[in-house]
Parts: C-alpha cells; sequence; structure tokens
C-alpha cells in the first residue's frame, strides 16, 4: 500500500467497535490481500504480511475481513464478525461453505443491454447479495449499443423495487461516474456477472484506467501460473474493489430466506393460500394460482422462483441426505422396474 489509511477509510464503523472487548494490545487491521497460507493487512498505522498458522489457519479468514492482530503485528488474535459475508460451497464436501469476500457494502449486479440481458439470472444474484447482506446495485452495461436502454432498466426494476439500475457504457468514465456514490472513502463494492458482460472493463475505468491487470492473471510470460498479492484495489475517490475469482463461482448457498425477499410479492400472496406447504400447482384455493389467472402475478415470474427453490434446496442438502435421497430414489426406481416386470410376466 502506498498511502497509509485511517481505519476508517480502510471500512472500520461502530459495527466492529461493538465488537471489541479489552484485549490489550490489539490492534484491528483489514484483511487487503490473501494468499495461500499468508494475508496482507492494513492498520491504522501501515501494513504488514502475516503468515498464518495453527490457529489463525483455521479461521477462514478471507479478503475484507477485519481481525484483531498483536502490536508486533505477527499473530492474529481473532477474526471479527463481518456485516456482509459471501461464501460458496466448498467442492466435494458436506455443508461446509467457504469464505470468499466479507464486508462487502455495495454488489454491482453487472449485465449487458444485448442478449446476456436475463432475468432469471438477474434474480439470482439479487438473491446472493441479500443472503451475503450487500446492498445491490444493477449496472447495465453497452448502453451505447442500443438506441434505448428503456425495456432493460425496466425489466430490471420491475424484477427488484426499490433496487437502483443504471445503465452506462462501461468504457466511459464520465458515464460510470454515476456509481460514485457507492465508491467513496470507506466503501467496499464488488462486482457479479456473466463473462463478457463488461466487469474488466468497468473495473479499469472505475479505478482509473492505468491500472495492471489486478487479480488473477492465468499465465504469465514465462507461462507459469501466477496470483498477484492483492485482491483489494483502491478507488480514486477512496472506496476499495474486490475482486478475486472466487466470486464468479458463486452460487445459491441456503438462501431460502433472501428467495422470500427477492420474490416478496410471490410469498405475500403465498401467504393467503389454503394450505401452509401449498405447492401452487393444483391446490385448492391456491392464492397464488388465483392470482396468475387475475393478470396480478406473472406466471413466468412463479416458474423461476419454483426453479430457484428446488435449486437452493439441492445445494443446501449435506451430501448425507443427498446420499440418502439417492438411495431412496435407487429403491424407487427398482420397486417401478419389478412392478413393471411383473407386469410383463402376468400378460404372457
Ligand atoms: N460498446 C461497449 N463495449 C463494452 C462495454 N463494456 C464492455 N465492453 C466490451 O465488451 C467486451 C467484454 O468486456 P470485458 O470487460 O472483458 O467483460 P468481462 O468478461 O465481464 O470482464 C470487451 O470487448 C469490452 O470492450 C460497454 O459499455 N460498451
Ligand atoms: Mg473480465
Amino acid at each position: 500500500m502506498e498511502r497509509e489509511d485511517s481505519l476508517q477509510a480502510l471500512g472500520w464503523r461502530p459495527f466492529f467497535q461493538a465488537q471489541l472487548d479489552e484485549s490489550a494490545g490489539a490492534l484491528p487491521a483489514r484483511v487487503m490481500g490473501v494468499q495461500r497460507g499468508r494475508i496482507e493487512i492494513a492498520f491504522g498505522a501501515g501494513t504488514a504480511t502475516i503468515e498464518l498458522s495453527g490457529k489463525a489457519a483455521a479461521m477462514g479468514i478471507t479478503i475484507g475481513d477485519w481481525v484483531l492482530v498483536d502490536e508486533g503485528t505477527t499473530t492474529v488474535q481473532r477474526r471479527l464478525e463481518p456485516f456482509a459475508l459471501f461464501q460458496r460451497r466448498a467442492a466435494g464436501t458436506g455443508a461446509e461453505r467457504q469464505r470468499i469476500a466479507a464486508n462487502v457494502d455495495t454488489l454491482f449486479i453487472v449485465t449487458s443491454a444485448n442478449r446476456d440481458f436475463n432475468e432469471a439470472r438477474l434474480e439470482r444474484y439479487l438473491a446472493i447479495a441479500q443472503e451475503a447482506g450487500a446492498l445491490p446495485v444493477i449496472v447495465i452495461t453497452k448502453a451505447d449499443t442500443v438506441d434505448s436502454t428503456g425495456q432493460y432498466t425496466a425489466a430490471a426494476s420491475r424484477l427488484a423495487p426499490g433496487v437502483l439500475v443504471e445503465a452506462l457504457d462501461a468504457r466511459d468514465p464520465d458515464a460510470v461516474e454515476v456509481l460514485r456514490p457507492w465508491c467513496d472513502t470507506g466503501q467496499t463494492v464488488a462486482l457479479l456477472g456473466s463473462s463478457g458482460v463488461g466487469k474488466s472493463t468497468l473495473i479499469n475505468t472505475l479505478t482509473g484506467a492505468k491500472q495492471e491487470t489486478f487479480a488473477v492473471r492465468d499465465d504469465d510470460q514465462r507461462g507459469r501460473h501466477t496470483t498477484t498479492s492483492r485482491s483489494m484495489h483502491r478507488l480514486p475517490h477512496g472506496g476499495w474493489l474486490i475482486d478475486t475469482p472466487g466470486m464468479r463461482e458463486l452460487q445459491l448457498v441456503d438462501i431460502g430466506e433472501a428467495l422470500d425477499d427477492v420474490f416478496a410479492e410471490v410469498a405475500a400472496i403465498a401467504a393467503r393460500c389454503r394450505f401452509a406447504d401449498c405447492r401452487h400447482e393444483s391446490e385448492p384455493d391456491c392464492a397464488v394460482l388465483a392470482a396468475i389467472d387475475d393478470g396480478l402475478l406473472d406466471a413466468d415470474r412463479l416458474r423461476r422462483y419454483r426453479k430457484l427453490l428446488s435449486e437452493d434446496r439441492r445445494n443446501s442438502e449435506t451430501l448425507a441426505e443427498r446420499r440418502s435421497r439417492d438411495k431412496q430414489f435407487g429403491k424407487h426406481i427398482n420397486s417401478v422396474l419389478k412392478v413393471k416386470h411383473k407386469d410383463k410376466r402376468s400378460t404372457h
């Protein structure tokens, strides 16, 4: 870090202050970079690199976290609870979660004014933001390639009443200025969106173009796999941008309640169904089906909600639950096959 930042400029706030006790000699520090077994931290009076071992290695410390370090800044005493956290399922395990990025104030959900624009995908990202506890802002890039972005901004606003939607040319610094309120001193932002929508372009414009490639370069000149040491980038107006490859693989993880927020109008209507466990398929006195009939609810929206719900259920089950489900399914198949077999025999 070239400059020294006050704790506030690093994102410190009362939420973290309230977690301090009288641990003597403990300094708050923000995690600015994470590498295998090592973190780079910034605290009020400088920066330091700490090797993680033992207790600290098991804390799951991730980019954006606040930690308490001893005054010699050689060991991490404690990780503070984040106000926002992006997580994903660790591959091949049960219910374990991998912490991806912490203390992100605002998530820029990036899509573009073309075929990438997809309501189901936006709803999924909105649910991820909601679950993480970050404020979503929908950014529609490539506004310069269409006559009007009206249909895109209107569709995005319909999905998420109250969520801010900005359409812009990601290459144009003047246009990108509209995102400035979320990029001010002490604020942390991150981006989510599919490949090709303009995330790198937007990051370059936000950070002020003269930027080298950050985060992960797939190959350096010598063909080795290299990772830069930092994933947190300074924005010109004093904010921070987290750009970490893990964000790209985010999926739905236990977001049942978040989905009810994203689909608040469906959930509100569903509360009036006769049966509490109504599946809105063919049950009597289903308020949701009635609302669709009356044109008060979009059938596509219900379909997308159902799909995300079942996907969330599948993602959230543990390995043991999945095995047991597969086993049940196997038994079911076997019994169906047996019945069929019997049927065949009896007809002969
Ligand atoms: N015309 C126009 N092109 C854009 C815009 N944003 C990105 N691009 C182009 O779209 C392509 C993909 O952008 P990139 O930033 O690499 O997307 P990423 O995969 O999300 O990081 C590049 O050729 C960009 O120059 C925009 O707002 N307007
Ligand atoms: Mg990119």
